[in-house]
């Protein structure tokens, strides 16, 4: 089997230190968190950024900054969120494409989320995807419903995604694709051949729907956007923490982890 790509998803845009305090905000504690999490295992680490307060950002100045300060420390490959916090604006929503980052995620349809709707109309869609292409990053498919599978193939029927793709199937959301097993068969198995695809379970799933994809050959996201407890009623300490657990089942179950650079080999990523 493929070695495992651990991404470490370290602060999202709706958790709080109130929810979790290692919840991390300033670039200092990103760049912090992100390094512990590569210790512990991970190879990708999936960014969003905060303002002082811990309210979402999107100012290209902090993921600069904080992409600067992880890569003082280490070396994963860096996703930056074109999903940003439910609100913002496609333009908001693309500034962290200005960071010099390898990847970037797009979510290829609209979800409930929660109380809220993540709006993603195919106007939008296809102008991330276009900036996206256009500096030449690799995009992940963030899927939280069965349709964005098909929506991010017609995509690349368009040209404005490349094969092979990377999926990301982001299970248990309230609003989208609920986390099973049948589920994460059903979308392993509508990807397009050559395809390479992830798994975040939401919450309490976490480390259910990390076991099974591990055993099915996919690929594991972990941390603390998708997950405040490292097992029911704990707290996660860290980041590192929910890394270090996910390297253990794969570790019980024989399955090697990918370091940064098999990561980039396994996804096709070229440095320029
Ligand atoms: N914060 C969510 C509304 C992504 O990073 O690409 C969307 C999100 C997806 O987190
Ligand atoms: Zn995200």
């Amino acid at each position: 089997m493929e070695k495992l790509i651990i991404t470490c998803a370290v602060t999202g845009a709706e958790v709080t230190k109130k929810d979790n305090p290692a919840v991390p905000y300033s670039p200092e504690e990103l760049a912090e968190s992100s390094f512990a999490a590569v210790k512990a295992g991970a190879s990708i680490i999936h960014l969003h950024v905060r303002h002082p307060d811990g309210t979402p950002a999107h100012q290209k100045a902090i993921f600069q900054e904080t992409v600067g300060l992880i890569r003082k420390k280490c070396d994963p490959i860096i996703m930056v969120s074109t999903g940003g916090a439910v609100g913002m604006t496609v333009d908001e929503r693309c500034e962290g494409l200005e960071a010099g980052t390898e990847m970037a995620s797009i979510t290829t349809g609209t979800v409930n989320f929660g109380k809220d709707v993540f709006l993603n109309s195919p106007d939008m869609i296809e102008k991330i995807a276009g900036k996206i292409r256009e500096k030449k990053i690799k995009p992940e498919i963030e899927i939280f419903d069965a349709g964005m599978v098909d929506n991010a193939a017609a995509l690349v029927k368009k040209g404005l995604l490349s094969a092979p793709v990377q999926f990301q199937f982001v299970l248990g959301v309230a609003g989208g694709l609920s986390a099973s097993a049948r589920n994460l068969t059903y979308l392993a198995d509508s990807v397009p051949p050559g395809s390479t695809w992830c798994v975040a379970g939401v919450g309490r799933h976490q480390f259910p729907m990390a076991a099974h994809t591990i055993l099915m050959g996919g690929h594991v996201r972990v941390g603390l956007e998708d997950n405040l407890y490292l097992r029911k009623g704990v707290l996660a300490p860290s980041n590192a923490a929910l890394v270090e657990r996910a390297a253990a089942i794969a570790k019980e179950f024989d399955r090697e982890l990918a370091d940064p650079a098999e990561a980039r080999r396994l996804l096709g990523i070229t440095r320029a």
